[in-house]
């Protein structure tokens, strides 16, 4: 696998991580001939490959060598790393910031959450056992986990267990099956999960390449460019209201002497209280831009 040349990129097939994740690929500058199959695509533009397969093989695709990267869940991956007998050298190298979801407990609706020790000898529905066996020995206890693929929230109605522990983004699905959330074991969002750097790797100035692009559109979605003009007497004043501005760029404007141009790179969002204080500061012109992409 160390001799491959080309960087190989696992992505969900179809569910709540593709879309999402194929848009931040093609952000990245990636683009891929869609094979008549559709599992595997070849790079067009660069020697990165795409595999299109079920969340639940990106791990293993990644452990052996066969992926170099993939875009899985932060609770499959995490699954994988505690079930140390057959997933090694994963990590997670960048959290995405997109299907946001948490692992939690959630007991039938009429029962009192009392704390882990009510866990004690109970049946626990779940898809993910080795995070739970971890938060449940972390807790002392000693719980029987009863591992489902699907379908995990109707056990408790079904009899098969008393308890669950699954993945939660809203709440409906609980609470149509009588659940409650009592306690979260992981949050939860899209990430990219990649194997343990080795100094040997090829592929390795790729990947660096395109965990810069990556980084590049993940700060740009937090990031604004403000513009705006102001006498330079006003400047110490309305810098000092840029939210998180990194060293903004203040140069003069040519024929109106005393009055100074100011572009700075802003992280987070900047409404319209921040403009109108701007203003009332002596800020003129204001811009408030998106940002793409970003290279430094
Ligand atoms: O076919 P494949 O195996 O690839 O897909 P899949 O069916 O296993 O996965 P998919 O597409 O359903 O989910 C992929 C990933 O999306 C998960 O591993 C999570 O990381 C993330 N995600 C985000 C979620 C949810 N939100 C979510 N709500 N995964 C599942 N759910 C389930 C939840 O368990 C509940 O049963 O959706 C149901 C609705 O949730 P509520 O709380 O909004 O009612
Ligand atoms: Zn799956």
């Amino acid at each position: 696998m160390q001799t491959r040349k080309r960087l190989r990129i696992a992505a969900q097939k179809s569910g709540r991580l593709s879309k999402a994740g194929l848009d931040l690929l093609s952000r990245c500058g990636l683009r891929f001939r869609h094979g008549r199959d559709r599992l595997y695509c070849d790079g067009e533009n660069l020697p990165i490959d795409l595999l299109l397969v079920r969340d639940d093989d990106i791990p293993g695709l990644i452990s052996s060598g066969a992926c170099d990267l993939g875009i899985v869940g932060r609770n499959v991956l995490a699954e994988a790393m505690a079930d140390t007998n057959r997933h090694g050298g994963l990590r997670e190298l960048r959290a995405l910031g997109f299907a946001r979801c948490r692992l939690a407990l959630a007991l039938p609706q009429d029962e009192a959450w009392r704390g882990p020790q009510q866990l004690e000898g109970r049946r626990i529905a779940t898809s993910y056992p080795h995070l739970l066996q971890g938060w449940l020995q972390r807790h002392g206890v000693q719980a029987d986990p009863v591992v489902l693929s699907g379908a995990v929230e109707i056990a408790p109605r079904l009899g098969s267990a008393d308890l669950v522990c699954d993945l939660v983004e809203t709440g409906t699905t609980l609470a149509a099956n009588q659940l409650r959330e009592v306690v979260t074991l992981l949050d939860s969002e899209a990430v990219l999960a990649g194997a343990v750097a080795t100094p040997e790797n090829p592929r390795s100035r790729l990947i660096e390449r395109l965990l810069a692009r990556l980084d590049g559109v993940l700060g740009g979605r937090e990031s604004r460019l403000v513009m705006l003009q102001a006498p330079r007497a006003a400047l110490d004043a309305i810098v000092a209201l840029l939210p998180a501005a990194v060293s903004p760029a203040i140069t003069p404007i040519e024929g109106q002497p005393g009055r100074m141009a100011v572009q700075a790179l802003c992280s987070g969002s900047i409404d319209w209280q921040d403009l109108e204080a701007m203003r009332s500061a002596g800020a003129e012109s204001l811009l408030v831009l998106p940002v793409e992409k970003m290279l430094s």
